[in-house]
């Protein structure tokens, strides 16, 4: 056995090293090829996180690239009538002529406006291409997965929050040093970071004495099968129970690490009378109050004893009078009670205060541990999650309490605490921190500037910190009078199926059917692309060239894709189509070519730029290839590992403690208790809007709405499916597992090895319910059954089972195809997500995050 890179000379027998791409986790594989053809992938035994093992879904790569029912040639649509049950009057042409129609489409949009072309879609493979494309056209409408259901209807809120209070897109509990880790709506072990490597974790800490698993979660997930504790919950009313969690911890039990709030946070920071900090007359720096002189001083004076730093309190000082960011929490959270959470949520009081006391005694605060010969501070307790915490209108306020509880117990980046994931620009270093004003960290993520009108589809300009806001496209596509934006002519799709994977299918229809040209780069001819013009076979990850900044919470480095055999059906590489059209257009040199969008993207992938500006930053360069594109990327980022990179696929490194863990992590730069800055966001937000009178102009938004979310600390509000009439009297969810995912994973759907180790189970695809309420209805286990919500309605196989909340059902997300390319066609309970609202009434007011649970009625069909 040789292990190499795939060279044009290919050994007969090799293992070529890449990574996985059947989920965005990217697990580093290697693929065993004979003659020039796949025969078997393995995890790369290299890899620390991931030790050589694959998931399934990751050893069933190779029926996606021997998939009979790829596209294997471009068509264009002969019918212009387009519809889900439309024939699109498919004609196969020659790549030559397709690259011409594009060239000429491409052509005569620029003439009109560049800002009337969009670049949607997006997964974790192709956003530096289309991107770099888009903006070297000179379009807005690119860079926040427009028109897709990426970020959306993933985790807009957790997002937000984790940016914001520790520039990480989430929080994932440090299971190597965890004795109480609390998971709220994910799939850990299978999704909630790769499947392969975190089963692993979780398997040892399980092994551990000291070790407590609570899983909150309306279903039985695997994860909550594998706990000590399964604690049902009410969908979309998470936060109430983190409020209250957070209450119990502040007014009852007094337990907060102060020293952590005092040297780590803005905790002490004096904000006055307008919700803002106190500031020096003279430096403008914000004021604490130091005890031990009993007079306020700037935040960074070196003559404060830090634990001398006033927490509570209300004082004078000569620029106003002043409270603590923790006091004013502290207030905030008095309301918040375990008994007043209990009728909410249907956890009960008891349950919430015991779980919190549990939680805060496991945090060991005060205690060190020693790594590597450093000393840390030692807090094995923590709280995290995702989807199922953060898919719900109220999201940000949610993820942002569940931030917070960490925060308070000093574990948010401690050992065994709450460990950061990639930040917004996806270093190669996960989550790394850097000084911004005020002494606090600077996060990448930054609101959206406002422009009136605005210049996206997706309207960010009134939804600043809305991670991205795809499907919203959607809505403002079709109904441009309500929302001010200008619709656009044409757009190019990658990768994606957003008829399936976004909220209310319908919404998503009519959205397509009112893009005048439409061209869909894609593996299949799948429910989405039965609206393109355009069809454009694209190559597997098992054929292409790309890198990836790491997205594990584990690891830092980078590693490559490469093709392990040579791209099936002469299918180039979606690069270098954007190569050689950029070469047509002329727009693939100069500061604002192709080519140095780029190299920017390099940049956000790590490289340095001291190294950049040597090698990558060359405006006069043109690229040739997406091979050399990956050359350059791996030379600017791992000058020292480039030998390393090509032989093994990576040169991921465990992620070294004094990068991991406070204090060193944040470089001496706090994090936010007190966010003035999303309350900044709000007012700036405010006076633009006013300024412009966006209101009177724009109907579609509602002001109450729009601003309700800026707050300085998060509250309670219920989802919008609260609102739903009591004949719904339901809720209706879904889930990934490690194989039936949805998301990123219509994966089994369109894979046969996939579809048939799934549907050996007897749950997959059915409708689950409570046996109990199901008999309260006279439903009888494996009957069929309508679903009906106030938007849609599904109808499958019901299945009784104990280990769902009562007042919930669950089935498949994403499913429902049609189109002969998916092995599913026909198969299952039909699109989930269907059963959805849309518009923004849906969506989160500030995040633009999908409600993605929906109040439902059920019947025999
Ligand atoms: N195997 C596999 N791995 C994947 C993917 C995949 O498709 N397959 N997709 C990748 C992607 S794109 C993402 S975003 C991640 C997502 O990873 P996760 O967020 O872990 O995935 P989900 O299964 O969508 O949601 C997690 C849990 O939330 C629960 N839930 C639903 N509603 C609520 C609620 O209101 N409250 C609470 N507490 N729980 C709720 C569900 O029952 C489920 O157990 O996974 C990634 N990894
Ligand atoms: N009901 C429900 N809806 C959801 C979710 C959910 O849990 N439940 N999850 C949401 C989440 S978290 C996400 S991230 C989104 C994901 O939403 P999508 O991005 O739309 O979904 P995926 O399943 O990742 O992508 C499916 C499409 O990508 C294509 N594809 C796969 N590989 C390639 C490739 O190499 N090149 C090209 N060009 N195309 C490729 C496949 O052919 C398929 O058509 O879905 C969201 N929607
Ligand atoms: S978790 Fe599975 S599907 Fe995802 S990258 Fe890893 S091996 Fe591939
Ligand atoms: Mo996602």
């Amino acid at each position: 056995m040789s292990h190499a890179a795939a060279t044009s000379s290919t050994p007969a027998d090799q293992w070529v090293p890449s990574h996985c791409s059947m989920c965005y986790h990217g697990c580093p594989i290697l693929a065993h090829v004979k003659d020039g053809v796949l025969v078997k992938i393995e995890g790369n035994p290299t890899a620390p996180a991931t030790r050589g093992r694959l998931c399934p879904k990751g050893n069933a790569g190779a029926m996606r690239l021997y998939d009979p029912k790829r596209l294997k040639v471009p068509m264009r649509r002969t019918n212009p009538e387009k519809g889900l049950d439309i024939d699109p009057g498919w004609e196969e042409i020659s790549w030559d002529k397709a690259l011409n129609i594009l060239e000429a489409k491409l052509r005569a949009v620029r003439d009109k406006d560049p800002n009337l072309l969009a670049m949607g879609g997006f997964n974790t493979h192709s956003w530096h291409w289309g991107n770099a494309f888009g903006l070297s056209f000179g379009t807005s409408n690119t860079c926040k997965n427009l028109f897709s259901a990426m970020g959306h209807m993933c985790g807009n809120g957790a997002h937000t929050a984790g940016e914001m209070i520790h520039n990480s897109m989430n929080t994932h509990p440090d299971l190597e040093y965890a004795e109480f880790t609390m998971i709220v709506g994910a799939a850990l072990g299978e999704c909630y970071q790769s499947a392969v490597a975190y089963g692993r974790i979780l398997g040892d800490a399980k092994g551990r004495e000291k070790f407590k698993l609570v899983v909150v979660d309306p279903q039985q997930s695997r994860a909550a099968a594998m706990a000590e504790e399964w604690v049902p919950i009410r969908p979309a009313t998470d936060g109430a129970m983190l409020l209250a969690m957070m209450h119990v911890l502040l007014h009852e039990a007094n337990i907060y690490d102060a020293h952590y709030l005092r040297v780590h946070t803005n905790a002490g920071y004096l904000i006055g009378a307008d919700g803002y900090p106190l500031r020096h007359a003279q430096s403008g720096k914000p004021l604490v109050w130091d005890l031990a002189t009993n007079q306020a001083r700037e935040y960074d004076d070196p003559a404060i004893d830090p634990d001398q730093l006033a927490l509570l309190g209300r004082f004078q000082t000569t620029v106003g009078e002043g409270q603590p960011g923790f006091q004013l929490l502290h207030d905030h959270l008095r309301q918040y009670t375990p008994e007043w959470a209990e009728p909410i949520t249907s956890v009960s009081a008891e349950t919430i205060r015991r779980l919190a006391n549990e939680l805060g005694q496991a945090a060991h605060i005060g205690e060190t541990i020693e790594i590597d010969g450093k000393t840390y501070p030692y807090r094995p307790a923590s709280v995290s999650g995702y989807r199922g915490l953060s898919t719900h209108t109220n999201a940000l306020h949610t993820s942002w309490a569940m931030e917070l509880i960490n925060v308070l117990i000093g574990s948010t980046r401690a050992v065994g605490g709450a460990r950061a994931w990639i930040g917004t620009m996806m270093p190669t270093s996960p989550a790394t921190t850097l000084p911004g004003p005020d002494g606090l960290i600077f996060t990448p993520f930054q609101p959206h500037a406002f422009s009136f009108p605005p210049k996206m589809s997706s309207i960010p300009e009134y939804f600043p910190v809305a991670f991205d806001a795809g499907l919203l496209c959607y809505e403002t596509q079709a109904h441009p009078e309500q929302y001010g934006n200008t619709p656009i002519e044409m757009l190019i799709n990658e990768g994606g199926n957003p008829v399936l994977t976004g909220m209310n299918t319908q919404s998503t229809i009519e959205g397509l059917k009112a893009i005048p040209y439409m061209v869909d780069i894609t593996l299949y001819v799948d429910e989405t692309a039965l609206f393109a013009d355009l069809v454009l076979p694209d190559v597997t990850y098992l054929e292409r060239w790309a890198w990836e900044g790491m997205w594990s919470v584990e690891d830092e480095g980078i590693q490559i894709q490469q093709p392990v055999v040579q791209p099936l059906y002469g299918i180039p590489h979606s690069a270098d189509i954007y190569i050689e059209l950029a070469n047509r257009l002329g727009t693939m040199t100069g500061p604002l070519g192709f080519s140095s969008f780029l190299n920017m993207m390099q940049m956000t992938g790590g490289a340095t730029e001291a190294v950049s500006q040597a090698t990558v930053n060359d405006i006069t360069h043109s690229y040739r290839s997406a091979k050399e594109y990956v050359e350059t990327y791996v030379r600017a980022v791992a000058p020292q590992d480039e030998a390393l990179v090509w032989k093994q696929g990576h040169n991921l490194k465990s992620k070294p403690a004094f990068k991991r863990y406070v204090p060193d992590c944040f470089g001496g730069h706090r994090i936010p208790l007190y966010s003035n800055w999303l309350k900044q966001v709000g007012d700036d937000l405010r006076r633009n809007m006013e300024a412009h009178d966006v209101f009177a102009k724009v109907p579609g938004l509602d002001p109450e709405r729009v601003f309700f979310e800026y707050a300085p600390l998060p509250f309670w509000h219920p989802s919008v499916i609260e609102n739903e009439l009591p004949e719904f009297d339901l809720y209706a969810i879904n889930w990934r597992t490690a194989i039936g995912g949805v998301g990123a994973g219509t994966v089994p759907a369109t894979n046969a090895w996939l579809l048939e180790a799934a549907e050996r189970d007897p749950y997959f695809a059915r409708i689950l319910i409570n046996s109990s309420t199901a008999r309260k209805k006279n439903l009888d286990d494996g009957q069929r059954v309508c679903v009906e919500s106030p938007h849609g309605r599904i109808e499958g196989l019901l299945k009784y089972t104990e280990t769902i909340h009562p007042e919930v059902l669950g089935t498949i997300g994403c499913w429902g195809h049609i189109t002969d390319a998916a092995v599913a066609k026909g198969r299952g309970p039909g699109n989930f997500n269907s059963l959805l609202g849309r518009g923004l009434k849906y969506m989160g007011p500030s995040t633009l995050q999908a409600e993605c649970a929906a109040r439902v009625k059920i019947y025999p069909a």
